[in-house]
């Protein structure tokens, strides 16, 4: 077989190092042979579906060569890898990405039109793979992406979940909420591996013994064995020959014979237990920012963290490097505390499985792992109850307490009888129940621990990281302020601004350097420039307005102002307040007269955004928004001047429609509660301009693109504390804007106020923790100053070219260069060209 398999290996590196030419004919062949031999389809069968599909399988075709090269490019280096660990991965759709990125869109646009299809309504066909809920998910696609494209060896590891992130759908103004089978057609996206599963466990018991040097060794066993399999997402980098790897894995279940009953002949009741036993990666948690203590979710949390770290193992012993050498050849970023349990489980495969001892075992995982925080809101803190744990995983129970007890004895000696930073510090939390700190445990084994934003990171320091400091000192923790995907989120979005910075640059290197684009504050003043500036976004709030009339049965006018706020909807997000001042707005129309009222400018308020199934508050905010909707666009006084607009089913590539066409964009947290946001990153190199806070990475933006060009307001984020203490203690009075507007729900002029009475508590007995109503005076006057300066068009154009033109900082090519340089320690490596 030798001589064959040398044959057949030499064949095939041949075959993945021909690059199939990019012309009209070889496109159409490839189709048409999709659609004939993969997608068995006869002529009549073909519709725009198909042929998505059968161009995705040829695009596919090509990246699988490139996939395969640069994985045995960068295993014949043995070079050092970054692995990703996200429980999220928001990726939208792939075709139109993988076509810019290899360089195919124009022949594929062609190609098609030969066949008498439409290029844009083939791209829509492609389902959205929304494997994850809002800014975390999407954080983690965009670094995937920047890695690809930067040459980094590095994969991303996630969840194949069989239901993502659902549909939002909405019923006389409230949310609903449809199941998203994003898998209805086939996949192009992915290659299953049925040959890649790991075993792992649940539940079970753990026996020790001493082994012949006389040392305890755990042996856990018994319980319930589930199968982990891989699922392969190219990822291809734009213009390189790499394309990098996010491996998702789906539970299979296995032993799932009861083999008792099988035996006996009891075959329908094995087969039953079968189909009952819980498929654990079957939907996403759609929960942003908010932890649920829910046994299933631990679960996915764990086998997650097992398959990968199994995986890992099993690649680098390929390598028959000894051990020390792991964190030589692997870097794990745990993407927020949610993939935390992977601490335990390497600690446990080198001890119980590979044999080492506890301290070159924990050396190994500490010179590997690093850690994202990426909130500091308490209800997303991860904590697990220690019965939970003892029961679902008793082996990585006691070695949690293990690491802990080393830690704090470790401490203990640093810090002599100072019982109370013991307790503070412990990763597990004393009371009823007895609570893992998942973000604790993170910190104590990981090197490094950032935050995503320079204000974020100090916050972070002076909160739940405080005590650590004294001890780790305060260079463990940094800051890595989040990126976007240039891609994506101008390349892609918004073909013709494009083209135009395209132009002006003279080549498209900006789409891997955005540093490139402060050329364009050289054309600040050029008319010809500045027309064609306005003419595209226009031109994109059109399309903008056509998708409202389609989607949302409302006409607006792309003449208006077009102020978007679109998020996960969330108290501290504070689309509330946003609805509120519309109100106030509506109001104060109304009270005007007919001649002053037309001089007032027209605008379009344009939200969108998911709600937390269980949040009740957040869904009632959605009914809020739809009801005023409802009432100020059949108000005929008011027609133009004031439209509300709520978007259903917000999701990336709704973004893409909406992030291009925006005007103003409003990034409202209270200060010190939104670690980053990063659509404040793409609304600006779109050329939008902030309405928002002094928080998260708005104050970046702001240092950025100067403070003429961003509307801030607001209490500060070291403000707040004080605030809610007053609020508290001393209910003030409420504003009088606030008051009348809060007078007008409950007139009933939205519809039966009942409806929106818990809402409306939170301001009172609730104690207004967001400060709704201290920020509201200063929120009113900063609107005033966005319609300002709106009137002054050509103060507004330049300023809309300065955001564009300054955004270098926030792509997610240069976030990466720092992770790799500053935390990961990975080197660039690039599969060379053919020749
Ligand atoms: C988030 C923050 O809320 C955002 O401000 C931040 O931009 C992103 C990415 O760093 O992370 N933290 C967080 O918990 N979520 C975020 O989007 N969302 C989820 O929990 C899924």
């Amino acid at each position: 077989g030798g001589v064959a398999k040398t044959k057949i290996a030499s064949l095939m590196e041949d075959f993945d190092r021909q690059e199939e030419p990019a012309d009209v004919g070889t496109v159409q062949k490839a189709i048409i042979r999709h659609l004939s031999t993969t997608l068995v389809k006869i002529p009549r069968d073909v519709d725009s579906l198909a042929t998505y599909l059968a161009s995705a399988y040829s695009v596919r075709d090509r990246l699988i060569q490139k996939w395969n090269e640069t994985q045995e490019y960068h295993e014949r280096h043995q070079v050092k890898r970054v692995y990703y660990m996200s429980m999220e991965f928001l990726l939208g759709r792939s075709l139109d990405n993988a076509l810019l990125a290899l360089g195919l869109k124009k022949v594929y646009s062609d190609t098609l039109n030969g066949l008498g299809f439409n290029m844009e309504s083939c791209l829509e066909e492609e389902l959205n793979a929304g494997l994850g809920n809002g800014g975390l998910g999407r954080l983690a696609a965009c670094y995937v992406d920047s890695l690809a494209t930067m040459d980094y060896p590095g994969w991303g590891y996630g969840l194949r979940y069989e239901y993502g992130m659902f549909k939002q759908k909405i019923v006389d103004g409230f949310q609903t909420e449809v199941p998203d089978n994003w898998l209805a057609d086939p996949n192009p996206w992915e290659l299953p591996r049925p040959e890649i599963t790991y075993k792992v466990r649940f539940y079970g018991h753990v026996s020790s013994a001493r082994d012949a040097q006389d040392v305890e060794r755990h042996k856990w066993d018994g319980g319930q064995v589930f199968e982990a399999m891989a699922y392969d997402v190219p990822v291809p980098g734009y213009g390189t020959n790499n394309v990098t790897n996010i491996r998702l894995w789906s539970c299979k279940k296995s032993e799932l014979f009861d083999l008792t009953a099988f035996n006996d002949g009891n075959y329908d009741a094995a087969m039953a237990a079968k189909l009952q036993a819980e498929n654990l990666t079957a939907v996403l948690y759609p929960n942003d920012n908010h932890m649920v203590g829910k046994e299933l979710r631990l679960k996915q949390e764990f086998l997650f963290a097992s398959a990968t770290l199994q995986d890992i193992i099993f690649r680098f012993k390929k390598t028959t490097r000894p051990w020390v050498d792991f964190p030589d050849l692997v870097a794990i970023q745990l993407n927020d505390t949610h993939p935390t349990l992977g601490v335990p489980e390497l600690q446990r495969l080198l001890v119980d499985e590979e044999g080492l001892s506890w301290d070159e075992a924990w050396d190994i995982v500490n010179r590997t792992f690093s850690f994202t925080n990426h909130t500091v809101l308490p209800e997303a803190m991860e904590r697990w109850p220690v019965t939970m744990l003892e029961k679902i995983l008793p082996r990585h129970m006691s070695i949690i307490y293990d690491i802990n007890l080393f830690f704090l004895q470790k401490v203990e000696k640093k810090f002599p009888n100072d019982r109370d930073l013991l307790r503070r510090i412990s990763a597990i939390e004393e009371g009823s129940p007895q609570q893992v700190r998942m973000a604790f445990l993170a910190c104590i084994a990981s090197h490094t621990v950032n935050g995503v934003a320079e204000i974020h990171s100090e916050i972070i320091k002076k909160t739940i990281f405080r005590d650590f400091i004294p001890y780790f000192g305060a260079d463990k923790f940094v800051n890595k302020t989040n990126g976007i995907a240039p891609r994506r989120w101008l390349h892609q979005a918004n073909p013709q601004l494009s083209e135009l910075i395209t132009e002006v640059v003279g080549d498209k290197s900006w789409i891997k350097d955005l540093r490139k684009l402060i050329i364009l504050e050289d054309r600040i003043g050029d008319a010809e420039f500045e027309e064609r500036w306005v003419a595209i976004k226009h031109a994109n709030k059109q399309r903008l307005a056509d998708y409202i009339e389609r989607v949302c049965d409302i006409k607006v006018n792309p003449d208006a102002v077009f102020d978007v706020q679109v998020k996960r909807i969330h108290e501290y997000k504070r689309q509330f307040m946003n609805i509120l001042a519309v109100i106030h707005r509506y109001n104060q129309l109304k009270a005007m007269p007919e001649a002053r009222r037309q001089k007032e400018l027209p605008k379009v308020m344009i939200f969108s955004g998911k709600a937390a199934s269980g949040y009740y508050i957040a869904k009632l905010i959605i009914k809020l928004i739809n009801s005023v909707a409802a009432v100020v666009n059949a108000d005929s006084a008011i027609g133009d001047l004031l439209k509300v607009v709520f978007i259903p089913d917000y999701n990336v590539s709704v973004a893409e429609v909406i992030i291009p066409a925006s005007d103003v964009s409003q990034h409202i947290s209270t200060a010190g509660t939104e670690a980053s946001g990063t659509s404040n990153m793409k609304f600006v190199l779109n050329g939008g301009l902030i309405l928002g806070t002094v928080d998260g990475a708005n104050v970046e933006i702001c240092e950025e693109i100067g403070e003429d060009n961003i509307f801030n307001f607001g209490c500060l984020a070291d403000e707040v504390e004080d605030f809610r203490h007053t609020q508290r203690y001393r209910p003030s009075s409420l504003h009088p804007a606030l008051k009348t507007v809060l007078g007008t729900i409950e007139s009933g002029a939205f519809g039966d106020p009942g409806v929106f009475a818990p809402l409306l508590e939170t301001l009172r007995s609730g104690g207004d923790v967001y400060l709704v109503s201290i920020d509201f005076p200063s929120y009113l006057e900063a609107i005033k100053s966005v319609d300002r300066a709106y009137r002054d068009r050509p103060k507004w154009v330049a300023r809309s070219i300065r955001c564009t033109a300054n955004l270098a900082k926030f792509s997610s090519d240069r976030a990466i260069h720092e992770y790799a340089e500053q935390i990961w320690n990975i080197k660039q490596c690039p599969v060379p060209s053919k020749v």
